[in-house]
C-alpha cells in the first residue's frame, strides 16, 4: 500500500503562534493529560443520557433495513463497487475493532474513535471517511439514539447478512467519545516509515521477530500488516509470521486469524487503479473546504473505476457482494505468480490467470478479471499451521463459515466488556470465554442487617486494616476502562493465575481469602440469603478504611453496594487473564521488570485505566501509604508513625520542609529522606511517592490534602475515590 498522503501542503490553521505544552520544553515531565480527560465534562448529550436505554428502545430491523438501503444507494461521489457497499462497510466495521490491542485494552471499536485523528487519518484507514459519510443519514435519522461505534460495527454486520452471511448476533451499547484516546501508538515521528519487527539481538535468522509490548500493528498507520508482504517484500512464510503476532496481539489465536482473512476477503475488492501520484493529503491535513474528506484522487474521474485506497487492486472472489466459499477454492485451486497492480503495488495472480477471468468487474458488466490474492491471503495457504487449518475448512467450508461467525463476534464486541454491558435484542445467548462470564446474580442480594453482620464478622476475623485494604484493592485493580476487563467482580483474586501473582503477596491472600470463605459459609448457612466472597472481599476494604479512619479520630462511612459474584476457575480463561496483570501498580507501591515505562508514568497509566483523576489518583496513593498497604509490606512511602491508621501523613510528611531527599546508595529506584539538620533516616521512598511533591501539578493537590486541617477533607475524598475503583466493573447496576 502506498496511500500515505502527505503532499506538503501546510494545513490553513498552523500558523505556530498555539500555545505549547509543558513536555514540549521538558519531555521528562510526567504528562497528566490522559487524567485530565477523565475529569472533563465532554458528552454533548447531555449528562443523564442513558445510550444503553436508548438504543434498546430503538427497532433494530428498522435500523437494519435503513443501513441496507444506504448500502445500495450509490452515490456519484463515491460510486458503490459491484452496486453495493458491501466490502466497504465491512472493512469499515473491521478497521474501527481492528486496533484493538489485548495488552492494554486500548483501541477498538468502542467510542466511535475512528471518526477522530490520528485513526481517521491513517494511511491504512484510506477512503473510510466517504464510508461513514455514506452512513451519515442513518446516523442523522436516530441521532443520540445510535451511537457511531455501533452503526460502524452494525453495518458490517448488516453488509454480511445482506451478502447472505449468518452472523452471530449483533450487541449495541458502544457509547460515542467526543475527542480521541490518548493512546502511545508506537515511537515512530511518520506514518509507514519502518518496521517494528526488528531482530532480537545476536539473532541471524529470518525469524520469529519482536514487535514492541503492547501494540499491534507492524508499522505505524496500519492496522495490522503490509499486505504486500514484510517491508513490502513478498515473502509468504515471513508474512504468515507477522500475521500470527500481530493478531495475536489482539487476542485471536490461528482459527480466529485465518477464519477472519478469509470471510473478510470473500467480499469486496482492493483499489489500486491509479497512481500514488494522484493520491491528495489524509482529512487532517486537507484544506477546509474538503470538509473533512482526504485522500482526493485527481486522476480520471477519482473515484468508481478510478478509485484507489491501498494501491492494490481486484477482488478475490468471483461473489464479491454474495457470500461463498470461493475464496478458499481459488487459493487452492491454483497456483499463483506475483505481478503487479495499476498502481505498482506487489500483488498474486494465477499462473494462467488469463485462462481465468470469472471475477466480475465492479462497474463493467462486460468485463472479467482473474482473481488476485495479496502476499499475506498467501500465508492463509502457505504458512504451515495456517495451512492445517484452511485446508480442511475448503473441504468443509461450514467449518469455517462457522469459526468466522464466532471470530467476527469476537473481534467487533470484544472491547465492550462483560456481556453485561450489551443492549439490544440480537444479541447472541451463548457466552464466551473471552466476554469473562459470571454466574448469574443471585435473586436476593444482602440487606442492610446482614451488611451490619458481615462487617461485625470481618472486625473480629482478626485480620488487619492493611491485609483488607491489599486484598479488596488487589481484586479491584485489574479493571481496565479501556476493554471493561478486569474488577473486583467475580472474586477471580481467589483464582489462578491471580491467586498466584507475587505482587498480591499469596501467603497473605490465601489468608484473607480462606478468612471470608470461613464468613460466607457461616452466614450463608443461617441466612436465606448468600454473600459472595466477591463481595466480602471488598466489604473487607470498607470496614478497615472505617476502622483505620476511627483510629485518627474521624468517622467515615465507606458506600458498599453487594451484589457480586463468584466466578469459576472454569469460566475463566486464564491466558486472558494473564493479560490484565499489572506490571506496576503504584498504589500498592510495585514495579517489576515487565513495566515498559517509568514507575511514575505507569502510575498515571494505571490511574488511567481505573479511569481516575489527578486528585483521585494523589488521594488514593496518600491513603494507601497510610494504610500501609503495599505489596510485599515494603514501607517506603509509608510516611507515618502510625501505619494502618487512615491520617493525612503521607502529605504532610512528603512536604516538610525538614526532610531531605537522596538516592539510595545501596537500593535500586529507592530514595532515602533525610533529617535536615540531623541527618537521621526518617522514612524511605520510591519515585511513585516523591513525585508528589516534585512536579508542580501533583504538588498543588498533594497541599490540599496537607493543608492544617485537611485531613476530614482527605479521608472523605480518598472513601469516595476507593469506593470509585470497587465499583469500576459493577455494569450490573445503573
Ligand atoms: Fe482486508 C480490503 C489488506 C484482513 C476485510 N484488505 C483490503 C485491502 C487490503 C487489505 C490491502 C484493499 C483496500 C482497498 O480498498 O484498496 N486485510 C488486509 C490485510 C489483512 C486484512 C493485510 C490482514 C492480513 N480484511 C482483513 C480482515 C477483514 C478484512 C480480518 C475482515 C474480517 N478487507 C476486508 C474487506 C475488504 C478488504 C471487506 C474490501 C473493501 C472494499 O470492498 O472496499
Amino acid at each position: 500500500g502506498f496511500n500515505q498522503g502527505g503532499m506538503g501542503t501546510v494545513p490553513m490553521n498552523a500558523k505556530g503562534e498555539n500555545p505549547r505544552s509543558v513536555q514540549h520544553w521538558w519531555p521528562e515531565v510526567v504528562d497528566l493529560q490522559r487524567l485530565r480527560q477523565n475529569e472533563q465534562i465532554q458528552d454533548p448529550l447531555g449528562e443523564d443520557f442513558d445510550y444503553a436505554e436508548a438504543f434498546a428502545s430503538l427497532d433494530l430491523d428498522e435500523v437494519k433495513a435503513d443501513v441496507a438501503a444506504a448500502m445500495t444507494d450509490s452515490k456519484e461521489w463515491w460510486p458503490a463497487d459491484y452496486g453495493s457497499y458491501t466490502g466497504l462497510f465491512i472493512r469499515l466495521a473491521w478497521h474501527s475493532a481492528g486496533a484493538y490491542r489485548s495488552g492494554d485494552g486500548r483501541g477498538g471499536s468502542d467510542g466511535g474513535q475512528i471518526r477522530f485523528e490520528p485513526l481517521n487519518s491513517w494511511p491504512d484507514n484510506g477512503n473510510l471517511d466517504k464510508a461513514r459519510r455514506l452512513l451519515w443519514p442513518v446516523k442523522q435519522k436516530y441521532g443520540r439514539s445510535l451511537s457511531w461505534a455501533d452503526l460502524i460495527v452494525l453495518s458490517g454486520n448488516v453488509a454480511l447478512e445482506e451478502a447472505g452471511f449468518k452472523t452471530a448476533g449483533f450487541a449495541g451499547g458502544r457509547v460515542d467519545d467526543w475527542q480521541p484516546d490518548l493512546v502511545y501508538w508506537g515511537p515512530e515521528k511518520k506514518f509507514l516509515t519502518s518496521s517494528r519487527f526488528s531482530k532480537r539481538p545476536g539473532q541471524t535468522g529470518e525469524t520469529p521477530q519482536e514487535l514492541q509490548e503492547t501494540l499491534g500493528a507492524s508499522e505505524l498507520g496500519l492496522i495490522y500488516v503490509n499486505p504486500e508482504g514484510p517491508e513490502g517484500n513478498m515473502d509468504i512464510l515471513e508474512s504468515g509470521e507477522r500475521i500470527r503476532t500481530t493478531f495475536g496481539r489482539m487476542g485471536m489465536n490461528d482459527e480466529e486469524t485465518a477464519a477472519l482473512i478469509i470471510g473478510g476477503h470473500t467480499l469486496g475488492k482492493n483499489h489500486g487503479a491509479s497512481k500514488k501520484e494522484c493520491i491528495g493529503v489524509e482529512p487532517a491535513a486537507a484544506p477546509v473546504q474538503a470538509q473533512g474528506f482526504g485522500w482526493k484522487n485527481s486522476c480520471g474521474t477519482g473515484a468508481g473505476p478510478d478509485a484507489t485506497t491501498s494501491g492494490l487492486e481486484g477482488a478475490w472472489t468471483a461473489t464479491p457482494i454474495t457470500w461463498s466459499a470461493n475464496y478458499l477454492e481459488n487459493l487452492y485451486n491454483f497456483e499463483w505468480r506475483e505481478t503487479r497492480s495499476p498502481a505498482g503495488a506487489g500483488q498474486w495472480i494465477p499462473v494462467n490467470a488469463d485462462q481465468l477471468e470469472f471475477v466480475p468487474d465492479a462497474f463493467d458488466p462486460e468485463k472479467f478479471h482473474p482473481p488476485v490474492m495479496l502476499t499475506t491471503d498467501l500465508a492463509m495457504r502457505y504458512d504451515p499451521k495456517y495451512g492445517a487449518i484452511t485446508k480442511k475448512w475448503a473441504e468443509n467450508p461450514e467449518l469455517m463459515d462457522q469459526a468466522f461467525a464466532r471470530a467476527w463476534f469476537k473481534l467487533t464486541h470484544r472491547d465492550m466488556g462483560p456481556s453485561a454491558r450489551y443492549a439490544g435484542s440480537q444479541a447472541p445467548a451463548e457466552q464466551y470465554s473471552w466476554q469473562d462470564p459470571l454466574p448469574a446474580a443471585s435473586t436476593e442480594v444482602i440487606n442492610a442487617s446482614d451488611i451490619a453482620t458481615l462487617k461485625d464478622a470481618i472486625r473480629s476475623s482478626g485480620l488487619s486494616n492493611s491485609d483488607l485494604v491489599r486484598t479488596a484493592w488487589a481484586s479491584a485493580v485489574t479493571y481496565r476502562d479501556t476493554d471493561l476487563r478486569g474488577g473486583a467482580n467475580g472474586s477471580r483474586i481467589r483464582l489462578a493465575p491471580q491467586k498466584d501473582w507475587a505482587e498480591n503477596d499469596p501467603g497473605m491472600l490465601a489468608k484473607v481469602v480462606g478468612a471470608m470463605e470461613g464468613i460466607a459459609a457461616d452466614f450463608n448457612a443461617s441466612s436465606p440469603r448468600n454473600v459472595s466472597i466477591a463481595d466480602l472481599i471488598v466489604l473487607g476494604g470498607a470496614v478497615a478504611i472505617e476502622n483505620a479512619a476511627k483510629a485518627s479520630g474521624h468517622s467515615v462511612t465507606v458506600d458498599f453496594t453487594p451484589g457480586r459474584v463468584d466466578a469459576t476457575q472454569e469460566m475463566t480463561d486464564a491466558k486472558g487473564i494473564e493479560l490484565l496483570r499489572p506490571a506496576a501498580d503504584a498504589f500498592r507501591n510495585f514495579y517489576s521488570a515487565a513495566a515498559r515505562l517509568t514507575p511514575t508514568e505507569m502510575m498515571v497509566d494505571r490511574a488511567d485505566l481505573l479511569n481516575l483523576t489527578v486528585a483521585e489518583m494523589t488521594v488514593l496513593i496518600g491513603g494507601m501509604r497510610a494504610l500501609d498497604a503495599n505489596s510485599g509490606g515494603a514501607k517506603h512511602g509509608v510516611f507515618t508513625k502510625a501505619p494502618g491508621m487512615l491520617s493525612n501523613d503521607f502529605f504532610v510528611n512528603l512536604l516538610d520542609m525538614g526532610t531531605v531527599w537522596a538516592p539510595s546508595a545501596s537500593e535500586e529506584g529507592v530514595f532515602e529522606g533525610r533529617g535536615r539538620s540531623d541527618g537521621e533516616l526518617k522514612w524511605t521512598a520510591t519515585e511513585v511517592d516523591l513525585v508528589f511533591g516534585s512536579n508542580s501539578e501533583l504538588r498543588s493537590v498533594a497541599e490540599v490534602y496537607a493543608y492544617a486541617g485537611g485531613e476530614e477533607r482527605f479521608i472523605k475524598d480518598f472513601a469516595k475515590a476507593w469506593n470509585k475503583v470497587m465499583m469500576l466493573d459493577r455494569f450490573d447496576v445503573k
